[in-house]
């Protein structure tokens, strides 16, 4: 989301370049996918902007808050690749077009993936506002057999099945932990991400099941991304916004919306981009 987040994910090229990206790029790059997060990609330095729509065969971004830009730059001394506006299955793209670019990041040389989104709190402690890292997630479409590996395997990416159980690193999320708190932030939470197709929001059955299920948040992305990212070998780092208090209760006049998740991201927008500015250097190096 633009804010994707600016999810930055790293890649690394063969041609020699370093980059990290929120979105994952080739020549050791980092990279940030990006969703409703848009200026996480003023974070980039010497940025080269690119819009999605004048870049054959690149799908384009449909939601408000996703810019729909693929900027080349740095963050500090890290070359990155940011992607600012996501690809979303309820927008119509098969799984395999919404992460299209993760092997493009790779194709580029990018070496780590940095994925940020704006999530519904399910957790009944989190708080609007809180940043969640990732410590591991729950793939209800890929559950019901739509994943984006689905079909034909490319072993130039990677192996026909692919382990899960080792995505998020834990030693990477203890650094994010202190990371955040030395750049301001309050609360940081670590737990599980769960991602439904949208674009409606949960009813209170199922906010109450994905309790049952231990769910902390959940979203309508990043985790067919992560998979992706997985399968051709990028390191993947990835933390959620918490944009709203996912409603519980059957007498709560509270609703969530769209506008809501953009003010909220918009508001926070300025510690996030400090945050993953401090990450970055770190995610190079390890
Ligand atoms: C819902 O408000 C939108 O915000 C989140 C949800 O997934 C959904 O697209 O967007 P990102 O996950 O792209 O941040």
């Amino acid at each position: 989301s633009a804010t994707s987040s600016v999810s930055i994910k790293d890649y690394s090229s063969g041609s020699g370049g370093q980059y990290n990206s929120g979105y994952n790029s080739g020549s050791n790059y980092d990279s940030y996918s990006g969703n409703n997060f848009g200026s996480l990609g003023d974070a980039v330095t010497n940025a080269t902007k690119f819009d999605y729509k004048d870049i054959p065969n690149f799908p384009v971004s449909t939601v408000m808050g996703h810019a729909g830009r693929l900027l080349f730059g740095h963050i500090g001394s890290t070359p990155v690749v940011c992607m600012q506006g996501r690809f979303h299955f309820y927008e119509g793209y098969s799984l395999s077009a919404c992460t299209m670019p993760v092997r493009l990041m790779k194709l580029l040389g990018v070496t780590t993936l940095v994925v940020s989104n704006a999530a519904g709190g399910i957790n009944p402690s989190y708080r609007t506002g809180q940043i969640m890292l990732i410590k591991d997630q729950i793939n209800f479409l890929g559950l019901a057999g739509v994943n984006p590996l689905r079909g034909h395997n490319d072993e130039r990416f990677g192996d026909r099945f692919v382990a899960m159980n080792d995505v998020f690193d834990p030693e990477i999320n203890k650094l994010a932990k202190s990371v955040g708190e030395m750049t301001g932030l309050k609360e940081i939470q670590e737990g599980v991400y769960a991602s439904v197709g949208g674009p409606t929001y949960e009813t209170v059955a199922e906010v109450n099941l994905m309790r049952v299920l231990g769910v902390d948040a959940v979203g309508m992305s990043t985790v067919h991304e992560t998979v992706v990212a997985k399968h051709c070998g990028l390191k993947v780092f990835a933390f959620s916004l918490i944009t709203n208090e996912c409603v519980a209760s059957y007498s709560s006049k509270e609703t969530p919306d769209g506008e809501e998740v953009l003010q909220v991201a918009k508001e926070n927008e300025g510690k996030l981009k400090g945050f993953v500015e401090k990450m970055i250097p770190h995610l190079a190096k390890s």
